[in-house]
């Protein structure tokens, strides 16, 4: 009888995830009942979030099951439906990742065409780290023409995005930081980026000076730690910072310390702003026209690292974390 592959958690990490936090699990494949459809998965999403659901930790998004499957955002092939209006071949986006076969039930599902963009894009660029990139540099920190942006993590799914939108609306500066020197020439020669520097050869906030001598307006942090408190050191007055990510701090076992430097946030007149994607849904329809378009016309680039393999779904998510990946991280299980 063929069988669905699912990763459990089985330990909750402490530090730094390892093998033995997880387990791969054989399991039958089931029947859709009323109103659900069977999809077998055709690319998973590992997503930076998913290692805070693995603590036992109250959050937006509640933890992880020990011992059952993971969650996660996925795009598959519906094989059977008992659904009115979902019909085998369809394919959707759906919250059942981290595993070969899906029971989803179908108002939990949205239909993606492959014909408008390839499967994958919609985890990524047309999908949730797309929309956080314009929601949180246009909303959020209400990035205007003119102004100078600075983005961390920024060879990555959601940074790449934020730096490349930056520039499509006019901004007078571009700054980037990532965790290579390879990563930090992309971002220039391809992606446009006015400047970019490798985080881990010096100091941020010396080499954020360097970048940006007129300091910045905008700061899209992925990162959080030093990376902020080198950003606030350098935005300009009334300037704004999206707080989006802190992946220096998702491994951490200590509360890290502040940025040091909250005071300067007074006489600058600075505002920082977290935010979650989930609260920008209503952005959907213009991101997808606008970002749509500039792919069309090749004015946005995107890559996507691409692990292949339900056995290295667990691979994928650590490289993720180490900065394996250039652009979004996704698994493929092809079939
Ligand atoms: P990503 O940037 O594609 O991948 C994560 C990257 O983080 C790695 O490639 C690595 O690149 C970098 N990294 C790892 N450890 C680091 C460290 N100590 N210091 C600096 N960089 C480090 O992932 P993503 O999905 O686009 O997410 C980016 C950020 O946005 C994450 O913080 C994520 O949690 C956040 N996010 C937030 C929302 C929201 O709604 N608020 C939505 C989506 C994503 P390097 O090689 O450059 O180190
Ligand atoms: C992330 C991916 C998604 C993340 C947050 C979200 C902070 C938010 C999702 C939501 O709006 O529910 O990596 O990191």
């Amino acid at each position: 009888m063929p069988m669905s592959r699912e990763w459990h958690l089985v330990a909750r990490p402490q530090g730094w995830p390892v093998p033995e936090d997880f387990s791969l699990v054989s399991t039958e494949i089931p029947e859709p009942g009323p109103g659900q459809v069977l999809v077998r998965n055709l690319f998973l999403s590992v997503d930076p979030y998913m290692r805070g659901r693995m603590n036992d930790a109250k959050s937006y998004a509640p933890p992880y099951v020990l011992g059952e499957p993971m969650l996660g955002g996925a795009v598959g092939v519906v094989v059977a439906s008992a659904a009115d209006g979902i019909a085998v071949g369809d394919h959707l986006l759906h919250g059942l990742g981290w595993r070969e076969y899906a029971l989803v039930d179908a108002a939990h599902t949205v239909a993606v065409d492959r014909r408008a963009a390839p499967l994958p894009a919609y985890l990524g660029v047309l999908g949730m780290t797309g929309l956080t990139a314009y929601a949180g540099l246009l909303r959020v920190a209400g990035f205007t023409e003119g102004e100078s942006v600075f983005v961390s993590g920024a060879a990555g799914a959601v940074g790449s995005q934020a730096g490349q939108i930056a520039r499509l609306k006019g901004a007078a500066r571009v700054v980037g930081s990532a965790g290579s020197d390879e990563k930090a020439a992309l971002l220039v020669d391809e992606y446009g980026f006015d400047a970019a520097f490798n985080y881990r050869k010096g100091p941020v906030a010396e080499q954020l000076r360097a970048a940006a001598p007129d300091g910045i307006d905008v700061y899209f942090d992925n990162v959080g730690g030093e990376h902020l408190e080198a950003a606030i050191g350098a935005l300009n007055v009334h300037g704004r910072a999206a707080l989006c990510g802190a992946i220096s701090q998702y491994n951490a076992t200590e509360p890290p310390p502040g940025p040091r430097n909250l005071g300067l946030l007074i006489g600058k007149r600075i505002t920082l702003s977290g935010f979650l994607v989930g609260d920008h849904q209503d952005l959907r329809p213009e991101f997808v026209r606008e970002v749509g378009g500039w792919l069309r016309d090749g004015r946005l680039q995107y890559r996507e690292t691409v692990v292949t393999g339900i056995d290295r779904a667990l691979d994928a998510f650590l490289g993720l974390l180490r900065g394996d990946n250039t652009g979004k991280m996704i698994v493929a299980l092809p079939e």
